[in-house]
């Protein structure tokens, strides 16, 4: 199988990106009667084709007018590589600059630069100005050609230019988790429900769950099952990224699924609602004028991700360039707002910024987005840095929180993301886009322990939270000093009781029977401790004595101090009120064993020397231990 690279096209209306489109794949990218009717492209078309390299190139064919402008956001945005459309007879347009704002707010770094309509005028002044435009905003093409659609001047070079561009697209990991971002569902009879999109990461194997997370209604989300899948109009068992796709879905309706829903591996993303993300450095037309806010923010825009769109609010964290020197010297101040403008031209500027979306979206760090002020049409690239930002309640708290993630690297770090919360379990770490082999070996300052890494000095906190709460335990219940796990884990606000066991081996604790505490720890009896000190002294010559109540009231052993003596294991208790030494069923074996077999219980309580009350029940607890059996009413016999 060969690659597949997926390529959107962009530029301004009518300068003959759907024409160019189908004179190199032969495959009419206009897919509406209205659209051919009209010669406009209003929806995104779709069409592909193989190069002599073997490679096959997938086209996201976009509309140009701007009235479409979301219909064109949404085939650029899951798509990584974008070939660049201009008119040799009407260069730079409004929408080119448009396009190419979007293009380089999204960080699209695989640019392919075509003068099309070569045969309507001289393409030289197109392909300098939009060599220039493209500069000024950042991106460098990685070919620019000169074309004919209809003479079909040039088309070798630019198949050789898509070949050279594909040449340097990286792979994706196809073991990634898998995030589709929907831009077509539809029902094919016979077969049900289909959805398509551009598969940037991970495979998707027929009989496969996922998740739809859906954009609107209650099916917010839904499991669904892989029954088919399509590539490029070729049946497939398993599309593996980069991929067009078509996926033929059990478990849901076409109606039901919308541009902008996301088909996701199950479990592996979270649904978040708040963000945190740093503005990207705006892009900027070769006149200097940046594409970006030349003011404040506004507080509504739209987020353009994948292929949806979807309201945010945006809140700027402190003045976003707090202590950036501007390039005019001055330090750009602090509550006005976000200042994404001319004077902050340079990446330190970047502002942090957390999004509010009325709607949860499964987002990660590192994802790249657009806001978009649809009434002015300006743009900003969003890097996301954080999906579960911490709330931010005291004052000040935006500010700092906008320090903290000035230095943050994009993308997702786990040392980071585990030193701000303490502790993560391994699955929250990879729905936050953690990899597997970070989690493999992760950095020294993380502890893990089965499923959940912790900051290591939030482990050592814990331990030594661990020996505060159980030592102060002992010293308040002397009577009963081994801590409940349960009762440490709660004290000490350690997140789960499985933790209990490494924290006290870290600790030098015991940890037995579901309880903590020092080692050897023995419960004190306080006063009642000489009254049992004779008890055992007496049963020492007469094991099978039980203590009657009033001996054990003189001895000040109340229910409490028998309970912390049983706990202690210096007494055991056979029936209600008949207490022992522990080694009392040991001791009577012994007798019992010199006694002719079978022999009856009256025998029994007379070799043991004691009465009724105790030898029923020390029978029954050595029938219990498996020691001593009973035949009949009236007779045991030891078991050999
Ligand atoms: N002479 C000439 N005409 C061209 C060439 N390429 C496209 N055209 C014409 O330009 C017009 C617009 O072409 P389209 O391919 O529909 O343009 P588009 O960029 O897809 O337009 P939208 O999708 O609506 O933005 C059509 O009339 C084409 O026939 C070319 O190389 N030479
Ligand atoms: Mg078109």
């Amino acid at each position: 199988m060969s690659t597949m690279t997926v390529i959107a096209t962009a530029g301004h209306v009518d300068h003959g990106k759907s024409t160019l489109v189908r004179a190199l794949t032969g495959i009419e990218p206009d897919r509406w009667e209205e659209e051919r009717r009209r010669a406009l492209t209003i929806d995104l078309g779709y069409a592909w084709t193989t190069l002599d390299s073997g490679q096959t190139v997938a086209f996201v064919d976009v509309p140009g007018h701007r009235r479409f402008i979301g219909n064109m956001l949404a085939g650029l945005g899951p798509v990584p590589a974008v070939m660049f459309v201009v008119a040799a007879d009407e260069s730079w347009m409004p929408q080119s600059a448009e396009h190419l704002a979007a293009a380089a707010a999204l960080g699209v770094e695989h640019v392919l630069l075509v003068v099309t309509r070569a045969d309507l005028a001289d393409p030289a002044p197109a392909l300098e100005r939009a060599t220039a435009e493209l500069a000024a905003a950042g991106l460098t093409p990685r070919g620019a050609v000169a074309v004919s659609a209809r003479t079909g001047a040039g088309m070798d070079e630019l198949r050789a230019a898509l070949a050279a561009l594909v040449e340097t697209m990286p792979v994706p990991d196809p073991e990634a988790r898998v995030r589709l971002w929907v831009d077509r569902a539809f029902t094919i009879t016979g077969a049900g429900t289909v959805v398509t999109g551009t598969l940037g990461g991970g495979r998707i194997r027929v009989g496969d769950s996922l998740d739809l997370a859906g954009s609107s209604g209650e099916h917010r989300s839904a499991r669904v099952t892989v029954r088919g899948l399509h590539s490029l109009e070729q049946s497939r068992e398993t599309v593996e990224a980069p991929a067009r796709v078509a996926v033929n879905l059990r478990g849901v309706s076409a109606d039901e699924i919308h541009r902008g829903d996301a088909l996701l591996t199950p479990g592996a993303w979270p649904s978040t609602r708040v963000v945190d993300a740093r503005l990207v450095t705006p892009p900027r037309a070769a006149t200097g004028t940046p594409y970006g806010f030349e003011t404040d923010l506004p507080e509504h825009l739209m987020l353009h991700l994948g292929t949806t769109a979807r309201e945010v609010r945006v809140r700027p964290l402190g003045s976003g360039t707090t202590s950036e020197p501007r390039r005019d010297g001055h330090v750009t101040s602090g509550r006005e707002g976000v200042r994404a403008s001319a004077d902050d031209h340079s990446p330190s500027a970047a502002s942090a910024v957390r999004l509010t979306l009325a709607e949860p979206l499964p987002l990660a760090a590192g994802d790249r987005a657009i806001l978009r002020d649809p009434g002015t049409g300006r743009v900003v690239g969003i890097d996301i840095l954080d999906v579960d930002p911490p709330e931010l309640r005291r004052r000040g708290a935006g500010a700092r929180r906008a320090e903290a993630l000035a230095g943050r690297a994009s993308g997702i770090d786990l040392q980071t993301e585990v030193a701000a919360r303490g502790f993560l379990t391994v699955d929250d770490a990879r729905r936050l886009g953690v990899t597997d082999d970070v989690l493999a070996d992760p950095p020294p300052e993380i502890t893990r322990h089965g499923d959940l890494l912790v900051d290591h000095e939030v482990w050592l906190g814990w331990v030594e939270t661990l020996r505060v709460v159980t030592g102060e335990y002992a010293r308040t219940h002397p009577l009963e000093p081994w801590m409940p796990a349960e009762a440490a884990r709660t004290a000490a606000r350690i997140p789960r009781l499985d933790l209990i066991a490494p924290l006290a081996e870290a600790a030098g604790l015991t940890h037995a029977r579901g309880r903590v505490h020092e080692p050897g720890l023995r419960a004190s009896l306080g006063a009642a401790e000489a009254g049992l000190a004779a008890i055992e002294a007496r049963l020492a010559g007469s094991p099978f004595a039980a203590p009657e109540r009033p001996e054990l009231d003189a001895a000040g052993l109340g229910p409490r101090q028998i309970a912390a003596a049983i706990e202690a294991g210096r007494l055991i208790r056979l029936d209600d009120d008949v207490l022992l030494q522990p080694i009392a069923p040991a001791k009577a074996m012994r007798v019992l064993t010199g006694l002719p077999q079978p022999f009856t219980t009256s025998q029994a309580r007379q070799a043991l020397d004691t009465t009724r009350r105790v030898a029923i029940p020390l029978l029954e607890h050595l029938d219990a231990k498996g020691w001593t059996r009973r035949i009949d009413a009236g007779h045991r016999e030891i078991v050999r």
